[in-house]
């Protein structure tokens, strides 16, 4: 009942030339069921979104304010994602959180930033290396989920995504084992649930870090995996085909 969730986080890479090119061969028979997603830098949005008008691929974005309007230097509102006509916003990832001090509050207000605006948001969550061996993953991944569902209370909880990433295998080569996915996607489904079961069942829960052709259907076709945020090897059009193909 989930369709898969493909989506493509370019980070910080392209160029007008190189996107063309990159969306020319990835749009090229690429016939798959899954849901496809390309969150290109915000200064790219409005190129990437015409160039996939008329195809199924969609456009996203890697991060968003949760302010409207105003004074806030070099910032993207939520307003403006809307009026480009843009659905997915990826929020909370690692490098936001680390290398950009956000907290598990200023997520949960992009968060409902978003959802008051009708675009979907892909909230990341992940535990890094230390937090796995300290044998924490659980309660970080939980805590990081609960302060956003907490601050969006069940009325903002209709459509959104969350894309599981341990740190530890972002950029790294090092991709979970499928047992380890599976874990951990299972445990966050089920804390879906203790809120509401209907939106646990629907909700896609997409996982993160060194995906790439080679792992991705063995871990798309885990039961609570239905889907992948994928970085590098989005950047290379025929691998990120064939992750689509295999979703
Ligand atoms: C995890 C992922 C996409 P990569 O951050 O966001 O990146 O696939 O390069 O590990």
């Amino acid at each position: 009942m989930r369709q898969p969730l493909v989506a493509g986080n370019w980070k910080m890479n392209g160029s007008s030339e190189s996107n063309r090119k990159l969306l020319e061969e990835l749009v090229s028979g690429l016939e798959t069921k899954a849901e496809v997603l390309v969150c290109p830098p915000a200064v790219y949005a409005q190129q990437v979104r015409d160039q996939l008008a008329g195809s199924t691929v969609k456009t996203g974005l890697q991060n968003v304010s949760e302010q409207s309007s105003g004074a806030f230097t070099g910032e993207t509102s939520p307003l403006m994602v809307k009026d480009l006509g843009i659905e997915y916003v990826i929020i909370g990832h690692s490098e936001r959180r680390t290398l950009f001090g956000e907290t598990d509050e200023i997520v949960a207000a992009k968060f409902n930033a978003l959802v008051d605006q009708g675009i979907v948001p892909i909230l990341c969550v992940g535990e890094t290396l230390e937090e796995r061996e300290a044998g924490d993953t659980m309660s970080v991944v939980a805590s990081q989920i609960e302060v956003v569902l907490r601050a969006a209370g069940p009325e903002r909880l209709a459509n959104f995504v969350i894309a599981y990433e341990p740190v530890w295998a972002i950029g790294t080569g090092l991709t979970a084992t499928p047992e380890q996915a599976q874990e951990v996607h299972a445990e966050i489904r089920k804390l879906l649930a203790e809120h509401n079961a209907d939106m646990a069942a629907k909700t896609r829960i997409l996982y993160g870090g060194s995906m790439k052709a080679a792992n991705a259907a063995e871990l798309i076709a885990l039961p609570d995996v239905d889907g992948g945020l994928v970085g590098g090897a989005s950047l290379v059009a025929d691998e990120f085909k064939a992750i689509c193909h295999a979703a």
